[in-house]
């Protein structure tokens, strides 16, 4: 007999997540079916995206192989029923407070800052970048994590070592682009631009790397179509382009610039989306679906 969500403590509420405590050692990760966009949660739920967000971070789980927060799988007992497939059981770590991003293309917070400065989080780079140019390599761009609402701050090198240390900033640094740079390369093998990601790790008790949090999902990360890939110009989003381009466009009504929150999605926006985030697990992670806990029966 699963338990109810309500027999766990709530800890924490994301923009699309909620986080509660199963015990002293142990987190249950909710994925909802809420989107962002454009800085607002919206009215509308996408049908499935938690579920899909899920499969995605245990794929790379997974796929990784390293060490990771991960202490069941997805039908693991202590979900709730109602919560199945859209849920990790985690184990309670301490957490370094850096938000290990990595950049293969430059868009933006990077691409602001590098027209500002010329350089992303201390990292000089070469004249003549555009949005969405490739990078001549990957790049470690930490920011510090702000509240919720706020946006984090993107921070030098020496702001992780004097946040962390520095051996667990190189650390922090080295796994970063090295998961980033397998992602990158899986995608790509697959059509699909991982431009940028981040990441959260925690502490295992002997001080070494945990990876933590959602991992390569699209909420954590910027994926694009490799086949449309144009440098000079904001590429589409991989999953939510379909919602953007309705909210800017004339039948929403809405004004991005002003104070009011954006509308409902109709209908067919809502299942297009869905549709998009399913294409984004199948193709990346050449499994269907359909297979994954908690759908239908
Ligand atoms: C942890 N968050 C972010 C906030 C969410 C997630 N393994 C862990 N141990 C302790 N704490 C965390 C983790 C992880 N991952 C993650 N905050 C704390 C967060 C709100 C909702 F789902």
């Amino acid at each position: 007999m699963r338990p109810t969500l309500e027999s766990y403590r709530h800890v924490a509420s994301g923009k699309v997540r909620e986080l509660y405590e199963i015990d002293a050692d142990t987190l249950l990760m909710v994925s909802t079916d809420r989107i962002s966009a454009y800085d607002h949660v919206l009215d509308s739920l996408i049908p499935d995206k938690g579920r899909v967000l899920t499969a995605m971070s245990f794929f790379w789980f997974e796929t990784l192989g390293i060490a990771n927060h991960l202490v069941g799988g997805p039908d693991d007992p202590r979900i709730p029923a109602a919560e199945l497939g859209r849920s990790m059981v985690v184990r309670k770590l301490p957490m370094l407070p850096v938000e290990c991003v990595a950049r293969g293309y430059l868009t933006g917070s990077g691409l602001l800052d590098y027209r500002a400065t010329g350089s992303v989080c201390g990292i000089s780079l070469p004249p003549g970048l555009q949005e969405a140019s490739r990078l001549p390599m990957p790049i470690f761009t930490p920011a510090s994590k702000a509240a919720i609402g706020d946006h984090d701050e993107n921070i030098d090198f020496a702001g992780v070592v004097e946040r962390v240390g520095e051996p667990t900033a190189r650390a922090l640094r080295d796994a970063t682009l090295d998961i980033y740079m397998r992602g990158a390369e899986l995608a790509a093998s697959r059509g699909i631009i991982l431009a940028d990601t981040k990441f959260e790790f925690g502490l295992a008790p002997d001080g070494s790397l945990v990876l933590a949090d959602e991992v390569l999902t699209p909420d954590s990360s910027r994926y694009w179509d490799a086949g449309i890939h144009t440098p000079g110009v904001v590429q589409p989003s991989f999953d939510k382009q379909i919602v953007r381009n309705w909210l800017t466009g004339p039948e929403s009504g809405w004004d991005r610039t002003g104070p009011v929150p954006p509308p409902p999605l109709p209908g067919d926006v809502v299942a297009r989306t869905r549709a998009r985030y399913v294409e984004a697990y199948e193709t990346i992670s050449g499994r269907s679906f359909a297979q994954w806990p908690g759908g239908a029966l």
